[in-house]
Order: C-alpha cells, then sequence, then structure tokens
C-alpha cells in the first residue's frame, strides 16, 4: 500500500529536503493507522484499485485534552512548524470540544521515483475542555497527562511510533471516563495516534467522485458507515458532503490485566462542492481553491459519533 506522503529523496534544495523529512513523519503517522485498523486499510486498497488515481487526503484529525500543554497545540506545533496556517476554531458545548483547523502550505507538484509529491491535507486538531469535566474524570485525566511528564512536546514521535506518552488506564478508569466523555475515554487509550484519515472524493476519478455513490459502493461491498443523523452530513450551504465509517476496535489489555476491546480509528469521505461564484468556470479548470473550504460544527458534530459505543454496537 503506498503511503500518501513518502518520497524519494531526489532535490537538494533545502526547501524541498524539509518537505520530505515532513511527509516522511506523515508516512509514519499514516501507517501505524493503516497497520491498527483493517477497515481504514480495505477501503483504501478498493478505492486504489477501482479508481486509477492517486488518492489524495482531504484532512488527517487528532484528538487532545486541554490540560497542561497537552491540547491542540501540542498537536499543531508540527504543523505550524512545516507552514501550516491556523483557520477558524470550532466549538461543541455540549460534547465539551474545542477545535480548530489548519491549512497545508501550497505543494509543488514534484515527481520523484514513482510517486508524486500530492497535495498536503488539511489538519482538524480537537480538545476535550477537561476544566468542564466533572472532579471524578479530571482526576483521571490528569493523573495520566501528568504521568506522561514532557510527553505532550513529543506527540509527532509518540503519533508516529504509535505508543502514548502515558501509562495505560486501569478498565474502571477506563469505564468511568467514557460514561462522561466517550472522546475522553477514546484518547486516553489512543493518545496522539491519528483519530482517521478523508478520502478527498471529489478529486477522484471515476463515477466514485460523486458522494452517493461513493457511500453506495462502500455499503455494498458489505462495510458499516456511521448513521448518526443520517449517513450524508450536509453543511447548510450545500456545499461541503461527508460520511464516515464506524470505527473498528482491537483487543486491548488494561493496566489490570482486565481485557477488552476499544474503539480506534475509523475513515472519512469529504465531497467539497464548487462555489456560487465558481459555477461557470470550465470542469478542467476548476482547482480545490475554487471549492468550498473549511469544516462545519453541524456536519463534525455527528462525524465524532464514529467511535461512539452506540454506532459501533449498531446492527449494519
Ligand atoms: C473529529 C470529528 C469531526 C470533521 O471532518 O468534521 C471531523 C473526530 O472524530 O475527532 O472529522
Ligand atoms: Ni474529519
Amino acid at each position: 500500500n503506498h503511503s500518501k506522503f513518502s518520497s524519494l529523496v531526489v532535490s537538494q534544495s533545502s526547501a524541498d529536503a524539509s518537505d520530505c523529512f515532513f511527509r516522511s513523519v506523515l508516512s509514519s503517522v499514516e501507517q501505524v493507522y493503516l497497520n491498527r485498523n483493517p477497515t481504514a486499510n480495505a477501503i483504501l486498497q478498493l478505492v486504489s484499485s477501482t479508481d486509477a488515481n492517486q488518492i489524495c487526503y482531504d484532512h488527517l484529525a487528532f484528538r487532545t485534552f486541554a490540560v497542561n500543554g497537552h491540547g491542540i497545540e501540542s498537536m499543531s506545533k508540527l504543523f505550524l512548524d512545516f507552514g501550516y496556517t491556523q483557520q477558524e476554531e470550532l466549538r461543541f458545548p455540549q460534547k465539551k470540544l474545542k477545535a480548530l483547523w489548519f491549512s497545508p502550505p501550497p505543494s509543488p507538484t514534484v515527481t520523484c521515483g514513482s510517486c508524486i509529491h500530492g497535495p498536503l491535507p488539511r489538519v482538524f486538531i480537537s480538545e476535550l475542555l477537561v476544566d468542564q469535566m466533572s472532579p471524578e474524570a479530571q482526576e483521571i485525566i490528569r493523573k495520566y497527562t501528568g504521568l506522561s511528564g514532557a510527553g505532550h512536546k513529543h506527540s509527532a514521535v509518540s503519533s508516529a511510533l504509535g505508543c502514548l506518552t502515558w501509562p495505560k488506564p486501569s478498565h474502571l478508569e477506563f469505564q468511568q471516563l467514557a460514561r462522561e466523555s466517550e472522546y475522553a475515554a477514546w484518547t486516553l487509550v489512543n493518545g496522539y495516534t491519528l483519530n482517521h484519515v478523508t478520502i478527498s472524493i471529489h478529486r477522484l476519478k471515476t463515477p466514485l467522485n460523486n458522494i452517493d455513490n461513493f457511500n453506495n459502493f462502500i455499503q455494498d461491498k458489505g462495510f458499516k458507515l456511521n448513521s448518526e443523523g443520517g449517513v450524508l452530513k450536509v453543511s447548510p450551504d450545500g456545499l461541503l458532503l461527508q460520511s464516515s465509517t464506524v470505527a473498528d476496535s482491537i483487543p486491548y489489555e488494561f493496566s489490570d490485566g482486565f481485557k477488552e476491546p476499544v474503539p480506534c480509528s475509523y475513515i472519512e469521505f469529504a465531497q467539497r462542492l464548487v462555489l456560487p461564484q465558481y459555477k461557470d468556470l470550465p470542469q478542467d479548470e476548476i482547482e480545490e481553491a475554487h471549492r468550498r473550504d473549511g469544516f462545519e460544527v453541524g456536519n463534525a458534530d455527528k462525524i465524532f459519533e464514529s467511535t461512539s459505543r452506540d454506532q459501533l454496537t449498531r446492527r449494519a
């Protein structure tokens, strides 16, 4: 399975060298995700074998705890250091979450070996507003983030290696958090590992470049999609269309020896429609910049449920 990021070093300018380093980091982050999440891996294989085009990622997503430097900024640093720009904030008061998204630097199309430097994805990073949780939940979160020491300064290493910067929790602690916030429980056992990648549907070449066709295709192959608020999530302007699978679970051994599967990651699909002011552009002149950008609170609120118990245990 060819990485969407990796590349051979063929050009020696310092900008290209740092771009190559950054893409190698993303490639390791992606590899951890593909190794752990059979559904995401199978769907990417299926799409690349069905659609001739190289798959582009619309965005990558991470989850964090807003406590003592462990929040969004711990994960955004890597991206800001490599040319990303912070964009607007999204708030989810009921879930006690805040998110920021980051736009990528322009990436020149450089051919190297058999692989093209594709466009870099957007990044969506959220954080749990820990201060708003119950004292019991706060105690658990503060205990583990405290035990991570300087771990939050090395979130990219943690994500690329696929290991937590804090010890594993007990089953009781996991359950207690899950009762209050499934996001909190997910983040406690998955840490900085990639929460999902999103396939850019409009950049596919076959009829799969329509998200309704894509969703039907995926469901016909037997994959289960997140049905929260309906399978297709549509922004109020009608221009951002999203759907996602239900997360895989992986066997997990808690610190007390108790074994139970925990939710890991899922894969998302996004189609961005052309903005009204560009509707008359010829098809072959339409670029990503002519399409709806950013994220949408109403869509995101439902996509968060892709790792929820309700969705994981629901009949297909
Ligand atoms: C993120 C959910 C939101 C989007 O594209 O709006 C999202 C998460 O589950 O952490 O991915
Ligand atoms: Ni997403």
